[in-house]
């Protein structure tokens, strides 16, 4: 009696910091373009379930089922779905789209658990042969193998169109937009949230910022033209559903790079300016890419930064980088020996990979009771 007393007025005067999204990057769909000669048309458009691939069901199960998990960020390629011979816009490939809707369906729909669509095209189309570089950035009315802002938000229309009945998707307008105007970026993401709305789609969406929409740099100038902060325009995107948050990725190795295994770069403190903006412009976030190497310091590391997302309203989730069916004995982050997420493999050595050390020491203690279950995808 006297302890439902306590919690009632605990929880009428605290505000209690939610994350309600928690999971892991699904790596795999991009893969197979990356040609060390830079030779555009490198991989395209590739080869399904050996160039590239989804998911692994069995795996995306077993973390449901077993981790408890209710976040996947699932990547594909704007040139597989939009092949070059068409051009960015309406008209989809079938035979990738179904494919890739194949594992969205079983995550939202079999599994019950969020997905967020991720284009993984650093905001460029049209050459993916040396991501993040290659590629005419979108909107570029300079370049004129560009594709527009508007064909930009006819393929978010499009795709939103596609997804407009599935509660449990969440829209990612591009992952990591870098060396460039940093108003582009915001008239892009503009575009992409006004192609989402016009298709009826009323869910989640996730708009990144530049410097690889890096937290620690969002009040930063970024790049070779030190490029605008992000924090100068971000906050001026108009969503008719305010079901808009902002998409951010830190790395915790001396260059934010995901490159090291050795951990440098406190997450707190780093985060620090963009929590305060983000609360002065009354917006969320979601830490959509992060990580860290197997060893005590990085665990140290990662246990502080979601220490500090959870002690911090305005975080509503985030996916540790990366599992995916195609990584095999690769390491998608921090050093070559850590291995991915991705359950039953292991790293280069034949060790256990970070399924096996990362997650099960330190992701998996911070993986919430009361992560969102049902209901579209919001901001709460
Ligand atoms: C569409 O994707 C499939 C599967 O990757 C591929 O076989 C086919 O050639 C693609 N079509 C175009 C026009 O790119
Ligand atoms: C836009 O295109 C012009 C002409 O190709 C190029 O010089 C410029 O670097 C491009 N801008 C960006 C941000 O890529
Ligand atoms: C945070 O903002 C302060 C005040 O503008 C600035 O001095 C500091 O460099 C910023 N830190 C980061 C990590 O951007
Ligand atoms: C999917 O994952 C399961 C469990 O680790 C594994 O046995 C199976 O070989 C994987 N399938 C593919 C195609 O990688
Ligand atoms: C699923 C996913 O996005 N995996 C990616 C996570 O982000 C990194 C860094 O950009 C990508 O390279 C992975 O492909």
């Amino acid at each position: 009696m006297l302890s439902s007393v306590f919690s009632l007025i605990f929880s009428a005067t605290v505000v209690i910091a939610k994350i309600i999204y928690a999971g892991v990057n699904e790596s795999g769909g991009e893969f197979g373009v990356f040609a060390p000669t830079d030779t555009p048309g490198f991989g395209l458009p590739g080869r399904f379930g050996v160039d590239y691939a989804f998911i692994n069901k069995t795996t995306v199960d077993i973390f449901v089922d077993q981790e408890k998990i209710n976040f996947f960020r699932v990547t594909f390629l704007m040139e597989r779905m939009c092949p070059l011979s068409f051009g960015l816009g309406k008209k989809f490939n079938e035979t990738y789209f179904s494919e890739f809707a194949d594992a969205i369906n079983h995550i939202t729909i079999k599994k019950g658990a969020y997905a967020l669509l991720d284009p993984h095209n650093y905001m460029r189309y049209n050459d993916p042969s040396m991501q993040p570089f290659t590629g005419s950035v979108i909107g570029n009315t300079s370049d004129p193998t560009a594709a527009t802002t508007k064909q930009f938000q006819d393929f978010w229309n499009e795709l939103a169109r596609r997804f407009v009945n599935n509660p449990k998707v969440v829209f990612g307008i591009n992952n990591e937009p870098h060396d460039m105007p940093t108003q582009l970026i915001l008239k892009n993401n503009q575009a992409a949230i006004n192609g989402i709305r016009s298709a009826g789609a009323r869910q989640l969406i996730l708009a990144p910022g530049n410097g690889f929409t890096g937290g620690h740099s969002w009040t930063q100038n970024t790049g070779a033209a030190g490029d605008l902060p992000s924090s100068q325009f971000l906050n001026k995107l108009v969503d008719p559903f305010h079901n808009t948050a902002i998409d951010v990725h830190e790395y915790l190795d001396i260059d934010f790079s995901g490159g090291h295994d050795v951990c440098a770069q406190p997450a707190p403190s780093n985060l620090a300016n963009l929590t305060t903006w983000l609360r002065e412009n009354k917006l969320k976030a979601v830490i959509s890419e992060f990580g860290g190497g197997n060893n005590a310091n990085c665990f140290q590391f990662i246990d502080d930064m979601l220490n500090y997302l959870e002690a911090n309203s305005e975080y509503i989730g985030w996916a540790i980088w990366a599992a995916g069916p195609l990584w095999g004995t690769n390491s998608p982050c921090c050093g070559p020996n850590t291995g991915s997420l991705e359950p039953g493999e292991v790293n280069v050595m034949g060790g256990p990979n970070a399924f096996d050390t990362v997650w099960k020491t330190v992701i998996r203690p911070h993986i919430p009771k009361n992560l969102k279950r049902s209901g579209i995808s919001t901001l709460s």
